[in-house]
């Protein structure tokens, strides 16, 4: 039985304010996950304005990748990973983000850090926006309910493309577009919009004008990237949770439909060029009155994505509910339990076989080579008396997604370009900010009130990692 592709991308996933620290060195400028403080499990974390005395940021230092990127990427090397994603810090290259040069500085850390990569043939794969854009472009602009940021972000695309043409192949443009389909939150750190609400605002237009803002961002950003170079494979990076009926009753399965229009509409804008008819139907509806010129449909039809990147976490759930003729989706009422799957301590939803569903569901309908960019367990993991983390439950998650990928693969024939488990080290929690909610396949020694050495250990999931990479998964 054939199995992965003999040249798939196997490796891990990180984001740059996730890892780096260094938050004040060379030369970057504050980002929004620099002004966010850390929670904790069921506390949310504080968006604070600035950086204020006494407060905890626990992305300020992070794992300090920024000075051991080195060790950490041998480490990557050891496990076999033939390629890496991490982000661009926008902070890095553009320290306000309006800036009409880049910081020189900045642009040379990520050369070492490719370099340091492609020494073990390790191939880069690059996240342009992953939830952390200059914090001044919020204050100043308002973050993407401004139109004015469409010319910062192509400005920032444009110098990294450029600059790396030759090192970096694969490139996303926005982590998880879709979360902002979720707009109930003050100030999302799941979101990269950095839109924060103002009392009495109608949330829901703005989060769709701010959207169709990055969509036109990235479209330009796709042209661009094709005219530097030919070759480069430019994705769009979508937030994937699959959203099943309840029961087979057909108005529980209308309200999945409804569910899907509302969550994955972005999928159809990056691969196809153009607004599905439910949504443009949706927006005559509500009346929205949004700013979508005749210019900005032309632009969307030049830059549609070479892939589709998509992180696979968890499934949700929805039945249909009284008094909602036209079935509107709302994350923070339409969802419930699934009786049949365990959750994990954060409450997310374990379902392997979603996996499955989910790249026949992208594949279906856009017949794009796909590539599952993130993916793994959140735990609270305790190193035995021989220092070791000895994470079966890590290799039991992760084996059993690889197997449910394996089939989507080998029975129903969908074009996967590569694997890349989230968090493949210990590293900050972007929900949360903590530290003990640990994906890493790497240990990093550090709790969540930043004590500890920093020091980097194999956990058990490491090794077998290393093996499954070996046998090209063979061995699932
Ligand atoms: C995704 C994000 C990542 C990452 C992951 C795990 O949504 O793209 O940045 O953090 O989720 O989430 P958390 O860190 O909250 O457990």
């Amino acid at each position: 039985m054939a199995g992965f592709k003999a040249d798939f991308l196997w490796g891990g996933a990180v984001a740059a304010h996730q890892l780096e620290g260094g938050w004040q060195e060379g030369g970057k400028g504050i980002s929004v996950a620099d002004v966010m403080t850390a929670g904790a499990h069921g506390v949310p974390r504080e968006i604070t304005d600035g950086v204020l005395p006494g407060k905890n940021y626990p992305n300020h230092e992070a794992i300090d990748f920024y000075h051991r990127y080195k060790d950490d990427i041998k480490l990557f090397a050891e496990m076999g990973f033939k390629c890496f994603r991490t982000s661009i810090a926008w902070t890095r290259i553009f320290p306000q983000g309006d800036e009409l040069e880049p910081n020189e500085a900045g642009l040379q850390f990520y050369d070492d850090l490719f370099d340091e990569c492609l020494k073990y043939n390790i191939e880069p794969v690059i996240t342009l926006s992953h939830f952390e854009m200059p914090y001044h472009l919020v204050t100043e602009y308002g973050g993407w309910r401004n139109r004015k940021l469409i010319d910062f972000f192509v400005r920032f695309a444009n110098a990294v493309f450029t600059r790396y043409r030759s090192k970096v192949k694969y490139w996303m443009t926005f982590n998880e577009i879709n979360n902002q389909a979720n707009y109930h939150e003050d100030f999302a750190p799941f979101t990269n919009s950095g839109v924060k609400y103002k009392a009495g605002e109608d949330r829901e237009v703005i989060m769709y004008q701010a959207a169709h803002y990055e969509l036109v961002a990235s479209a330009l950003a796709v042209e661009a990237g094709h005219k530097i170079n030919p070759d480069f494979k430019i994705g769009c990076m979508i937030a994937m949770c699959p959203i099943y009926p309840l029961t087979c009753a057909p108005d529980d399965m209308m309200m999945s439909v409804a569910a899907m229009h509302r969550r994955y509409w972005f999928t159809d804008v990056h691969v196809r060029g153009y607004y599905p008819k439910h949504l443009l139907n949706y927006f005559a509806r509500r009346q929205f009155k949004l700013d979508i010129t005749e210019e900005d449909l032309q632009i969307l039809t030049r830059g549609r994505v070479d892939y589709i990147g998509f992180s696979y976490y968890m499934s949700f759930v929805t039945k249909a509910q009284e008094n909602n003729p036209h079935l509107d989706y709302d994350e923070t009422k339409s969802l419930v339990k699934n009786p049949y799957v365990k959750a994990s301590d954060w409450g997310w939803q374990i379902d392997p076989v979603g996996l499955r569903y989910s790249l026949n569901y992208f594949y279906d309908l856009y017949q794009l080579p796909l590539f599952v960019v993130e993916n793994g367990f959140g735990a609270i993991d305790q190193p035995e008396s021989d220092g070791v983390v000895n994470d079966q439950y890590r290799i039991e998650y992760m084996h059993n997604h690889i197997r449910e990928m394996k089939k989507a693969v080998v029975e129903d024939g969908v074009d996967l370009m590569g694997y890349t488990p989230w968090g493949c080290i210990d590293l900050v929690s972007a929900g949360t900010g903590e530290m003990k909610k640990r994906y890493g396949l790497i240990y990093v020694d550090k709790d969540n009130e930043g004590n500890g050495t920093l020091a980097r250990s194999r956990k058990k999931s490491f090794w077998w990692y290393q093996d499954v990479i070996k046998h090209n998964g063979e061995n699932i």
